[in-house]
Parts: structure tokens; sequence; C-alpha cells
């Protein structure tokens, strides 16, 4: 390859099991053929029992790690991922800023909002709700919540999939541009149908519902996919459509590793003779 790949960017933590967090975010961003810059945000000490311990990056080398990359090398488009601290959070939406990053600037920046480990350890601290909610969702170009986090920032339940769309509503109110609200936790509903919302028109995007306990990092898998569809520069739209596909594939090919919850996979992507001996 002579040409600069599509580039995009991770602000997020890394989770030593290699199944979500920045390891995820980058798996996908290679196998949906974009280059995976990174800002990171926090380490985790974590297997499939749990996260045992953490250490936050210093906010500064967090913002340093997006101004250093952006002036550089250039962003096509930037996701967010677990952010640790509302300190953390506070100095990137100044570097977004200062970036170009974000709602009305040319760089989409999709802001997934994970509050929560698969296991329930929290991924922020007590400030980083308030400040995800009233710094980084203004700045967004789309944010993607699972139905934990639409409840956490709305305080809205949703246990049907009409729900959804009163969930998308409220969401909209707190300043994204696009909101996508994931449907994966809606485990009676047969189908996987998220919903993306303009603020005037909804679009569904329907997905199969795969029977497997082997779910960790699905969305960051689907936060990555879309943000790197935007960096390829699809539309909106195309580019959601784009990570529902990608998500699935994952997700059928999600293996069973350690004692609890095995990772999703983007092996599916790589070709035959790479598995051979
Ligand atoms: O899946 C959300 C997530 C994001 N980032 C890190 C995580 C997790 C979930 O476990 O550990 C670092």
């Amino acid at each position: 390859m002579s040409t600069r790949p599509p580039a995009a960017l991770t602000i997020a933590g890394s989770d030593s099991g290699g199944a979500a967090g920045l390891q995820a975010d980058l798996r996908t961003f290679l196998t949906c053929g974009v280059h995976g810059l990174v800002a990171v945000t926090a380490v985790t000490v974590q297997n499939t029992l749990g996260v045992h311990d953490r250490a936050d990056i210093p906010a500064r080398i967090v913002a340093g790690q997006i101004e250093a990359v952006a002036a550089d090398m250039g962003v096509d488009a930037a996701k967010t991922g677990m952010l640790a601290s509302g300190e953390i959070i506070d100095e990137v939406a100044g570097a977004v800023d200062d970036a170009g990053i974000g709602r009305g600037a040319a760089v989409p920046f999709v802001v997934d909002p994970v509050a929560a480990s698969m296991t329930g350890h929290p991924l922020f601290d007590d400030g980083g709700l308030t400040a995800l909610r009233d710094r980084l969702l203004p700045r967004a170009t789309v944010v993607t919540p699972n139905l934990d986090e639409v409840r956490l920032l709305t305080g809205i339940e949703v246990t049907r999939r009409e729900d959804m769309r009163d969930a998308a509503r409220a969401l909209y109110d707190l300043g994204p541009e696009y909101v996508l609200v994931k449907s994966g936790h809606l485990v009676h509903d047969s189908e996987c149908v998220d919903v993306l919302y303009d603020g005037s028109d909804f679009v569904e995007l329907p997905g199969p519902r795969l029977d497997t306990p082997h779910t960790h990092g699905a969305g960051d898998a689907m936060a990555s996919a879309l943000t790197a569809g935007l960096a390829r520069g699809m539309s909106m739209v195309d580019a959601a459509r784009f990570a529902k596909w990608f998500v699935a594939g994952a997700v059928a090919h999600s293996y069973p590793m350690g004692a609890k919850i095995g990772p999703v996979s983007a092996f599916w992507r790589l070709a035959p003779e790479d598995f051979d001996a």
C-alpha cells in the first residue's frame, strides 16, 4: 500500500483480556480497512471474572496523545470508549475542539458512553457521568448507548422496542447530531433492531439476535466499525448499517475464553489460509 489509508482515533481504555476497550477498537479498525490511532485513557487489570484494578492515565497525557496524532498524522473520524474520570473528559473535550473533531466540525466524533464493564464495574468516577452528559454529548456527531447507558443518561427504562424512540428523543435533547440506540439488551426480542435518529427521522437497523453467551466487546466493535465507516467517508446511515453487519459477524464468530463471557471475534474477516500452521 503506497497511499495513506483512512485513519480513525480511539480514545479508550486498555482491556488486558483483549476482548473490549482499545484492543477491540484497533482490531475492528484494521479489519475494516482503517489505520488505528490511539489515545489511552486508563489501563484495566481485567479477565473474564472482572476488572480487578485500574490505573488512569494523567489527563494531560490523554490530551497530548490526541493533539500529537491530529497535528501530524491526520484523523478522519474519532471515537471514545472508557474515559475513566471527569477530569479526563474535560481534557478530551478541549483536545477534540482544538483538533477540529466533533459535531459541526470536519471530523466525525462517535461518543460511545461506556459506563460499566460487562461484569458491572464502573469505568468512570462519579464526576464522569455528569461530564459525559454535559461536555461530550453536545460535541458528539453520534452517541451509541446500550440500554443501561440510556437509563443512566436519561432515566428512561427501555423494556420494549417501542420505548427506544422515546429514549432516542431524550438523548437527542442532550446535544448530539445523531443518536444510535442499541437493542442488544432487549433479550426477549427475537431480533436486534437498533434505532438511528437525527432529530426528525428514525431509521431502523435490523440485525439477527444470536444465541451465544460470548458477547464481550460487542458494543466496542459496533462503535468502532461505525467510526471506521465514517473514516472511510460513508454517510451516517450507511456507516450504521455497515457497523451492524460487522458486529453481527463478530458475535456469530465469538468464542469461549476464560471462565465467563468470551470475546466477539474479528477472525472471520481473515482468509482461511491465515489459519494454516
Ligand atoms: O465494553 C466496554 C469496555 C470499554 N473499555 C474497557 C472495558 C470495557 C468492558 O469491559 O474493559 C477498557
